[in-house]
This record gives C-alpha cells, sequence and structure tokens, in this order.
C-alpha cells in the first residue's frame, strides 16, 4: 500500500485544539526568560503545527529551583506511600478522561496511527501510572541482623530531584515510563521532552496539576538537547539523571555528571536487536512478529529486531511470505484507519534512514521491498526489507531507527548465538521456535536486557526493561525501575539485651 493523498490533509479527522505551549514551572506555564520559541511541525506535511517556548540552561535552572524546594520543603516527598499512590490513581483517572485528546496530539506531533495511540500510547501510559500508583506504598528496606551485637535496618528515600530526558518516538509513554517511579518514589522532577514531540508532555503537567500533585513536582521544560537538556545533566542540583535516547548523547550525560556533581544516570539507549527465527517456527507467526517488530511505529523504535536471522531450511518459504504479506501493510496518514505505517517524525530522521538504504544499496544488500521515499510531500518512507546482508555491513550493525529491516540467514543453533551477541548493543532479542530446548538455551546465551520467546514488543509495567553493553543500564518499568529515585540508608544501633 502507499499514501492514500484523497482523504485531504487530517483523514476527516478533527484536529486536536493545542492549549499549552509554555514551560511548566512551579505549577504555572510560563514564557522561556529568553522569549524565544520553537516550532514544533506535522511530519506529514513539515508544517509548523505549534510554536512552544523555547526553555534554555536559565528555564532549567528556574526549575531545579522549583523541584528542589518542593522536595526540601515541599509535602510530596513526606507524604505516606498510600497517599502519593492514591494522587496517582486521580491522575490516571484524568489522563484516562482525555484519552483521545492525548492520543491525538501524540499523533499529531509524531506521526502515529491514531488507532494504534489510542490503544498503545494511552493504554501503556495509563499502566504505567497505575502500576507505580499500586507500587508507592510497597517502598520498604530490610532488616540487618549485624555481628558484633549491632542491629541495622535500611531505608529507602526519595534521592532528591530528578532530571527525566526523553525522546520523541514515544513521547507520552517515555514521560510516564520516567515520571510514574519517580513520582512514586517521592521525587520531584524536571521534564525535557523531544524538541520534536512537545505537546504531550505539555498537556500531561497540566493535568498533574488538575490531579493535585503539589506545584514544583513535576516541571516541564521544553527546549534543545545541547541547551536545555545539557543544563539538566550538568545541573549541580539534579540527584539524578533518568535519560532514554542516543548512545552518543547518553555518553554526553555520563561526561555531564563527572564533571559536575556525580549525579547517579539512568540510560536507555539505542540497540540493533536480533530475531532469530528457528526451521521449526510457525511460519505465519514469525513473519507477522518480524513485520510488527520491524515496522511498528514506522521503525522509530529502540527494539525493533532490525536483524532478522532464518534458519536455512524455512529461508526461502520465510521471504517469499514476508514479500507477499507486506502487499497489505499500508504507509499513509496517520490520522486514515486503513494505515498501519505514518511518515518519520522530522525531516533530519527521514534524511537518516534514507541515507541508510542508499548504503545498503551500495554495500551490496539487494532490495526485497520498499527501498525509497513515498508520498508527495511528508516525511514518507516505504518499509524497506534487505535480503543479502552481511553481518559486517554497515545497515546490519548501526540502529537505523527507521522501516528498515535486514535478513540474514544461519545453519546452527552456535551460529545464531554468535551473531546475535555480535554486537555493541545489548537492548532486546527474539526467539521464534516450538522447541523448549534451543528457546532455553537462545534465552539464556542472549545478551540483552530482555529476550521474548514467540512474540516481540512484549512490552509490560511489570517487566523490566532496559540494556547493556552500549544500550545503556538501569532499568525502566517494574519495581526495579524505582531504584534510581531512592537511596539506600544503613541505620546502625547497638543492642545489649538480646537473648540471641
Ligand atoms: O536523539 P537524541 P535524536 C537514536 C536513534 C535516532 C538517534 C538520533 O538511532 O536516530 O538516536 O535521534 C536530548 N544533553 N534514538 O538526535 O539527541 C534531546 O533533546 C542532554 C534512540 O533525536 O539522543 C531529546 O530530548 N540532552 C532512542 C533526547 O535527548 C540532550 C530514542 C533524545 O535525543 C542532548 C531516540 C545533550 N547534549 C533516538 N542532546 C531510544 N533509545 O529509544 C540531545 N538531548
Amino acid at each position: 500500500g502507499e499514501v492514500d493523498d484523497d482523504r485531504g490533509e487530517n483523514g476527516g479527522f478533527k484536529m486536536p485544539e493545542i492549549r499549552y505551549t509554555k514551560l511548566f514551572i512551579d505549577g504555572r506555564f510560563v514564557d522561556a526568560v529568553s522569549g524565544k520559541t520553537l516550532e514544533s511541525r506535522d511530519p506529514r506535511t513539515g508544517d509548523v503545527i505549534a510554536s512552544v517556548a523555547e526553555g534554555n540552561k536559565e528555564d532549567v535552572y528556574l526549575a531545579v529551583r522549583a523541584a528542589r524546594e518542593a522536595f526540601d520543603h515541599g509535602k510530596w516527598p513526606r507524604m505516606s506511600g498510600s497517599e502519593r499512590g492514591r494522587v496517582m490513581l486521580k491522575y490516571a483517572e484524568l489522563v484516562e478522561h482525555h484519552a483521545d485528546e492525548l492520543a491525538a496530539l501524540e499523533s499529531l506531533d509524531a506521526g502515529k496511527p491514531l488507532a494504534v495511540t489510542r490503544v498503545v500510547d494511552v493504554g501503556n501510559s495509563l499502566h504505567s501510572l497505575r502500576y507505580f500508583a499500586g507500587a508507592a506504598d510497597k517502598i520498604h528496606g530490610e532488616t540487618l541482623k549485624m555481628s558484633r551485637q549491632l542491629q541495622g535496618y535500611t531505608l529507602r528515600e526519595p534521592v532528591g530531584v530528578a532530571g527525566l530526558i526523553v525522546p520523541w518516538n514515544f513521547p507520552a509513554i517515555m514521560f510516564f515510563s520516567k515520571v510514574s517511579p519517580a513520582l512514586a518514589a517521592g521525587c520531584t522532577m524536571v521534564v525535557k521532552p523531544a524538541e520534536q514531540t512537545p505537546l504531550s508532555a505539555l498537556f500531561l503537567a497540566h493535568l498533574a496539576k488538575q490531579a493535585g500533585i503539589p506545584d514544583g513536582v513535576i516541571n516541564v521544560v521544553t527546549g534543545f538537547g545541547p541547551t536545555a537538556g545539557a543544563a539538566i545533566a550538568s545541573h549541580m542540583d539534579v540527584d539524578v539523571v533518568a535519560f532514554t535516547g542516543s548512545t552518543e548523547v547518553g555518553r554526553l550525560i555520563m561526561e555531564a555528571s563527572a564533571r559536575s556533581n556525580l549525579k547517579t544516570v539512568a540510560l536507555e539507549l539505542g540497540g540493533k536487536s536480533p530475531l532469530i527465527i528457528f526451521d521449526d517456527a510457525d511460519l505465519d507467526k514469525a513473519v507477522e512478529l518480524a513485520i510488527n517488530g520491524n515496522f511498528f511505529n514506522k521503525g522509530e523504535a529502540c527494539i525493533t529486531g532490525s536483524r532478522v536471522f532464518v534458519q536455512e531450511g524455512i529461508y526461502d518459504r520465510f521471504e517469499q511470505k514476508l514479500a507477499d504479506n507486506m502487499k497489505n501493510w499500508v504507509v499513509g496518514d496517520p490520522f486514515d484507519p486503513r494505515v498501519n505505517q505514518g511518515p518519520q517524525v522530522d525531516k533530519a530522521q527521514y534524511e537518516k534512514v534514507l541515507r541508510y538504504i542508499e548504503h545498503g544499496k551500495t554495500e551490496g544488500a539487494t532490495v526485497l521491498t520498499g527501498g525509497k521515499p513515498c508520498g508527495k510531500k511528508g516525511y514518507y518512507i516505504e518499509p524497506t526489507i534487505f535480503t543479502n546482508v552481511k553481518d559486517d555491513m554497515i545497515i546490519a550493525k548501526e540502529e537505523i531507527f527507521g522501516p528498515v529491516m535486514c535478513l540474514m540467514k544461519f545453519k546452527t543453533v552456535e551460529e545464531a548465538i554468535g551473531r546475535a551477541n555480535d554486537t555493541r548493543y545489548g537492548l532486546a532479542a527474539g526467539v521464534v521456535t516450538r522447541d523448549i530446548d534451543v528457546a532455553n538455551r537462545m534465552a539464556r546465551s542472549i545478551r540483552a536486557g530482555v529476550v521474548w520467546v514467540n512474540c516481540y514488543f512484549a512490552l509490560d509495567s511489570s517487566c523490566p526493561f532496559g540494556g547493556r553493553k552500549m544500550s545503556g543500564f538501569g532499568k525502566d518499568d517494574s519495581m526495579h525501575a524505582l531504584d534510581k529515585f531512592l537511596a539506600v540508608k544503613a541505620v546502625v544501633t547497638p543492642v545489649h539485651c538480646s537473648p540471641w
């Protein structure tokens, strides 16, 4: 399928009203100190949708000051976990009440199919908030029986002010993947959404206030990375930075921490994840996983299974079926309900992906499907599948972050393990087989943060998420996500009277 231009600009859908375009600091929407704005663009056309305040160092300083005050003297860190949980549930209720508006904002800003945004992006956001609302009163330390007649216990205290720097591929999900555990832990925070997609974070800040989250607890500074983002990473009064984005910027954030106050850092970075399909796999299932694992969210996901290894016995049939099924995959306006894939988020990403596609061709890989841009305007790219890919080609090694799949053939389990692990990244992996021994062996041998067996993209708020190697460290989701927002303190006292 391809772009459908007949349905008009909005696919017949009423565009959301954009009400919040200023920085959210200490419970109020304010202009940037400089008065500057940045432009958020519609990826379907490249046209401006909104001018949003462009926060800079001065604005980050104001936001951190508000967060510091709310942490040092405010009630949020001092409330009981169950009280925080109740406010978070109220917040979730408000988000759910505004689900359609949030979904539309998100689709408009990031170019995602509305039907998917409504279910996946809004659904996961709600799940995250509710999961961590429930976690807020389940944070506890341990008691320690020590030698030399000492007893001890540990406290897990909120660490302080959190800097949360997030990307543009899942703006609302990323917002909540950091904000929900930080709230549950009792931290206060400064969030910096990506410059490409600032709208949902501002809307969500407004809802947080309505829900009763005290002023200064959540601050949102929209702005660019090297200015606003860097100011958060190097701020002396920020206690932890949780970041999702590129490996390059992850490195800059660690450097900024090292050069400033040695704040704790958690990094969720890029990937080049293997999806390994064995001869005994259910063919239909395997093809579906490869398609969704690569083209969902137009390939703008850190966990895409972009290296698809297929065992030789099933390879030809797999390739044929893959090419056939792609004929039903529709690229076009994300507000059109028939569409599977919208435009890339912005011009820079669009051009980056097209450069990689050209690279693939010049390196000698074969184009099975796609291989070029599509549509008369906007940032649409055909879903592209390369065959005859060698492991050392650039397209097989670097994160492309677009709708590009590399298909490769393998013979044995040992070979699959070796090639799957032959990457600097270690974020996710998929294994498709009916053989439990092969599945177990693969699950234990692959160095990655998650191994999905007979599924892919199976994320859940209750399941730890985050990589190894150059995919970063620290977990989002699950009780582990709380760790970065909590400091463990030991309290020790002598006991003179114990009978034991
Ligand atoms: O990422 P950046 P970009 C990968 C993907 C993509 C590439 C580049 O391969 O093609 O990165 O995308 C903020 N200090 N991922 O350039 O720059 C920035 O403003 C502090 C993988 O958009 O890392 C934004 O809020 N912050 C990924 C956030 O970092 C800085 C998601 C991410 O942007 C900064 C996105 C600085 N010096 C891209 N510079 C994933 N893991 O899911 C930028 N930022």
